[in-house]
């Protein structure tokens, strides 16, 4: 076979054996794949490009794609080990249902789409169509993405749509949209190279997006200054200038004090400011008392290091600021997020070359997903629901009356909250697992129980679809022909590298399929996948996210096409904002005031410590897929308790030991893990695994009010020590206790 590139023979040695070939005979000793197929990581926003290797309709294996752009072949732990999926013996191989007493068993899909329909007409017949309900998930491409909101208004006829970005992108889509009148990341990364300074805001970025440090690296090599925001000492913020070990919840209060801290010292863009943007002098004025040492008070990091901070990013010609879920996770994340674009306005640098801002997102297709009308409130081309003539537009491109067109619906968690008071009796669920993933997971459970139909699209059977009457067995991302859209704007090609196996089929065709059995054939007819993603371009035009320019070909031959994209002659569009001409409607970035408000919670007597939660490298997400993989769990098998060691003496916590954590919700108990990496008024808990080792038993359902993303970042809580050791992880399976 082939030679392989030396970092592939060093991935195979670091990584291998793997479960599909003998570790006797190594990679080399496998047999020449079929096929070598050029596609994306399924995980995160990063979307590394990655080469399927394909030997009898099976993926077997991988080789890193060095020409991407992106990662040049680099890839993490997650990415080396996706392709282990595919194949795997918990793969759902036909529909099952639900039998009482006895679990799940298969059965046609005959039957499965029969009793399906059947049960959407009798629940709407009988409560109204908003009664039925769909939930969705941004791991799906840009075609399906697209699909599920058509269908959910045309097929379903219902308002009550949301997706899983709800948990993830929306407090900085807000922000993005009030400042900017766009939601997408301003540059490419490639922009950071050459960055003097760089902020990122509570962003594990070594372990949750691990290619993109190489760019960080690369702009460390010629000196650009890191400041790391985060209650804990992550990687990134071992090497990091400045480590400011935020207290969760109050990110607005450092923010504002470093915009004071501009005004006073005058390190600020006049000519930006004054012909560029509007909102200025408000702004500022809500954080005229925000001192340093009022900062300090609050956020309980030193009055110094703010004051370093803000000096260097004051001070500096070029800059990138870059957050994550650990600013946007909270009642008040919007705000946090203004507060970031606020530093980055009043210094004047965006769309400049090195120059940029962004939040970095989450799943796979965060992006694209969060543009074409898979959310409660929005139509593609991320347009408004609600505007007028943007229903007008999309009632044409469907062919339908607009009078048919259902307006805005309930958001992720207000679907669970509409399902306890007997509002919403039927759901569908495709690429979510609420049970595991939703904040306060009892009341989850509860509204799960209360349903009187729910069906599931998966291809694991994921723990919320164990409450599933029916689960329809869908397929992966490498089983159909499609694109994302990747955190950098960058529209990619995904390519199918094999069919679905046993008797499961594609996502899509199993939505179309549906819509057909609901009347609605005539909507849904598409001769492929690239027919669904030429609608999507006509559906996008004239909206904010256009992608009418690009095409299937235009991504192949230019390694991916950044939107926005007009027209088919448009280059693309890598660094947003270069002509100043904001989207917002008097064409000027806004600030906005982004006062401190305290957090939902906040410790008292009886809950004196914070709690706030996250993600280890080798896990993704709820963990369906990577607590199946034997390497990813060995890496990290068991949620543990991230406490600092005065902490931990001041309730006599020994390393290892059992803690009971509880909050106003729940308990569970998890083992402690002693670290200096931490506050000391803070504990840290991995949120991947599910049952009596769920963080979500603990966390709030406290929402934003704008973005109505769940207060994941920060609860009160209280610990009590077990005085018992915990077991070795395999024989763990009773860490939690109720
Ligand atoms: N390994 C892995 N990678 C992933 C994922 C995964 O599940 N596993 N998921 C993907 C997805 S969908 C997402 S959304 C991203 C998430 O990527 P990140 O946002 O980087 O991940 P988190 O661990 O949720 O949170 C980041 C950091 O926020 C910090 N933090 C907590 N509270 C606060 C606070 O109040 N203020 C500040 N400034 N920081 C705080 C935490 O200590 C944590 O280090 O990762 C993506 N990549
Ligand atoms: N406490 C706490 N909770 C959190 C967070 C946190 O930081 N702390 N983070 C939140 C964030 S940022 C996010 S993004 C959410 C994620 O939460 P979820 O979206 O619920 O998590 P996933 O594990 O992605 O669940 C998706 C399901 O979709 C399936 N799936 C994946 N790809 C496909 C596909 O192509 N087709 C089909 N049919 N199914 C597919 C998977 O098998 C899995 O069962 O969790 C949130 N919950
Ligand atoms: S960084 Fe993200 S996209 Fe890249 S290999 Fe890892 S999980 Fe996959
Ligand atoms: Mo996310």
């Amino acid at each position: 076979m082939a030679k392989l590139p030396v970092s592939a023979e060093k991935i195979i040695e670091e990584f291998g054996p793997h479960l599909n070939y003998s570790p006797k005979d190594g990679y080399e000793g496998r047999d020449e794949p079929d096929k070598v197929v050029e596609t994306h990581c399924c995980f995160c926003g990063m979307q590394c490009g990655i080469k399927l290797l394909v030997k009898t309709n099976k993926v077997v294996g991988f080789e890193p794609w060095m020409e991407f752009p992106f990662n040049e072949g680099r890839l993490c732990p997650k990415g080396v080990q996706r392709y282990l999926q595919n194949n795997h013996p918990d793969r759902l191989l036909s529909p099952i249902k639900r039998v009482e007493g006895k679990g799940f068993e298969p059965i046609s899909w005959n039957e499965a789409m029969d009793k399906t329909v059947s049960e959407i007409k009798r629940i709407q017949e009988k409560y109204g169509n908003d009664a039925f309900s769909m939930l969705s998930g941004v791991s799906l491409t840009n075609e399906k993405s697209y699909l599920v909101g058509k269908f959910a208004r045309i097929a379903l006829k219902t308002k009550n749509l949301d997706y899983n970005g709800r948990l993830c992108m929306v407090s900085a889509g807000a922000g993005n949209k009030k400042a900017f009148g766009l939601d997408r990341a301003s540059n490419t990364y490639a922009d950071l190279e050459y960055a003097e300074v760089i902020i990122v805001a509570g962003a594990n970025i070594s372990e949750t997006f691990p290619t993109l440090t190489h760019w960080i690296w690369k702009a460390r090599d010629r000196g650009a200054k890191l400041i790391v925001v985060d209650p804990r000492v992550i990687p990134l913020a071992r090497t990091a200038d400045v480590h400011l070990n935020v207290k969760p919840g109050t990110d607005s209060a450092l923010y504002g004090a470093m915009l004071k801290y501009l005004v006073d010292n005058d390190m600020l863009d006049h000519d930006f400011i004054d012909n560029y943007t509007s909102g200025f002098d408000m702004t500022i004025d809500a954080v005229k008392e925000y001192t340093l040492e009022w900062a300090e008070e609050v956020t309980g990091i030193k009055k110094e290091k703010i004051k370093e901070a803000a000096e260097l990013w004051g001070k500096a010609k070029t800059s990138f600021l870059l957050h994550a879920r650990g600013i946007e996770h909270h009642s008040k994340g919007v705000d946090n997020v203004l507060g970031c674009i606020n530093l980055v306005l009043a210094t004047g640098r965006i769309g400049r070359p090195y120059c940029g801002y962004g939040t970095i997102t989450g799943q796979g297709n965060g992006q694209g997903g969060r543009e074409h009308g898979h959310k409660c409130d929005q139509l593609p081309g991320n347009r408004d629901i609600e505007n007028p003539e943007h229903r007008k537009y999309i009632s044409e491109v469907w062919g339908i009356d607009e009078k048919d067109l259902p307006g805005k619906g309930l958001s992720a968690y207000e679907i669970i909250e509409a399902i306890h008071r007997g509002e919403i009796k039927g759901l569908i669920s495709l690429c979510f697992n609420p049970l595991v993933s939703l904040p306060n997971s009892n009341y989850v459970r509860e509204a799960l129980e209360k349903l009187e139909y729910y069906v599931c699209i998966d291809f694991f059977l994921n723990e919320t679809a164990r409450h599933a009457d029916i689960v329809l067995a869908g397929s992966l991302q490498e089983e159909e022909e499609g694109t994302t859209t990747s955190a950098e704007g960058r529209v990619i090609r995904i390519r199918q590298a094999v069919t679905p196996p046993g008797d499961a089929r594609t996502d899509t065709s199993i939505l179309l399929e549906l819509a057909e059995r609901l009347g609605v054939k005539d909507k849904f007819t598409y001769d492929d996948n690239e027919a669904i993603f030429n609608e999507l371009r006509v559906a996008s035009k004239g909206g904010t996210a256009d992608y009418n320019g690009i095409t299937y070909k235009r991504i192949e031959d230019n390694m991916g096409m950044f939107w926005p994209c007009p027209t088919e002659d448009h280059p693309g569009t890598p660094r947003l904002w270069e002509d100043k001409k904001f989207k917002t409607p008097d064409g000027k970035a806004h600030f906005n005031p982004a006062p401190y408000k305290l957090p939902g919670e906040v410790t008292d007597e009886n809950y004196p410590v914070t709690l706030t939660t996250g993600r280890v490298v080798s896990q993704y997400l709820s963990g369906t897929q990577t607590r199946r993989i034997g390497k990813l769990v060995d890496q990290y098998p068991e949620p543990l308790l991230e406490i600092h060691p005065e902490l931990a003496a001041k309730y006599g916590i020994q390393q290892n030991e059992l803690i009971k954590v509880s909050t106003r919700r729940g308990e569970a108990i998890f083992p402690a893990n002693i670290v200096e990496t931490i506050r000391k008024d803070t504990v840290f808990i991995p949120y991947h695994w599910s049952g009596l080792k769920s963080a979500n038993l603990l966390t709030p359902g406290t929402l934003d009010p704008i973005s109505k993303i769940p207060e994941f970042k920060v609860s009160a809580c209280k610990l009590e020590p077990l005085r018992q050791q915990a077991k070795p992880s395999s024989e763990t399976k009773a860490y939690a206790s109720i």
